[in-house]
């Protein structure tokens, strides 16, 4: 069984792999955040990670079966097959990883689709996509997570972005707590965070942060 795509998922969105979280254990966090609360959490290890294709594969069970116990979605970053191969919920692609199209043709329906857009140009070309659940958008803010970031869009900027997306837009990139009020004035679905939650001294505390901005959505 998969879970459904509602943009409520978007509200407190936890990306984070093992390169995120060095000489920590990723299992142990994502639990953590799971039980404070995140409503998605997406698996994506890539970079600097040090785990080899079958380690990988046998953590993202684990962390799949986690997600399931906590019926929280379980969205797999960049690559159909392990998504396809941990029954997994969702699939996230940027736009310089394999089409969009593509990917909605090879997962036909059976789990949802997330997509990464930082200009006006690129939602306008995924409003004409039938099947796209939902949209990723930044950098909001600089980040030192992802080493090939595209510019910062800003608050002004997202802002835009969410006026033209017929999807709920879910904001990364540089998000701190203190954003998080100014990141939903602007619209936005929800925040999707790595930093904040990996580095965070107080998980539930954080998460909490996350779920409270909710009554300030238009
Ligand atoms: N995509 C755009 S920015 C980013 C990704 C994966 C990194 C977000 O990490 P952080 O630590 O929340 O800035
Ligand atoms: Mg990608």
């Amino acid at each position: 069984m998969t879970l459904k795509f509602n943009k409520r998922q978007l509200q407190a969105y936890f990306v984070c792999g093992t390169q995120d979280v060095p000489g920590k254990d990723l299992e142990t966090i994502v639990q953590t955040a799971l039980d404070a609360g995140i409503t998605a959490y997406q698996y994506r290890d890539k970079g600097a990670s040090q785990l080899t294709a079958p380690q990988r594969l046998a953590l993202g069970r684990r962390l799949r079966q986690r997600c399931a116990a906590a019926k929280v979605p379980f969205i797999v970053d960049d690559d159909v097959e392990l998504a396809l191969a941990l029954n997994a919920d969702g699939i996230h692609v940027g736009q310089k990883d394999d089409q969009v199209t593509t990917v909605l043709q090879r997962v036909a329906g059976k789990i949802f689709v997330g997509l990464s857009c930082s200009t006006v140009a690129e939602i306008e070309i995924a409003n004409q996509i039938d099947g796209i659940a939902y949209i990723g958008s930044g950098p909001i803010f600089p980040t030192t997570s992802k080493a090939d970031a595209d510019p910062v869009v800003g608050l002004a900027g997202l802002r835009q972005l969410v006026k033209v997306s017929k999807r709920p837009i879910v904001a990364i990139g540089g998000i701190t707590v203190q954003e998080l009020g100014p990141v939903a004035h602007t619209g936005a679905a929800g925040s999707a965070v790595i930093s904040m939650l990996a580095q965070s001294p107080d998980i539930e505390q954080t998460v909490n942060a996350m779920l409270a901005v909710t009554e300030v959505r238009p």
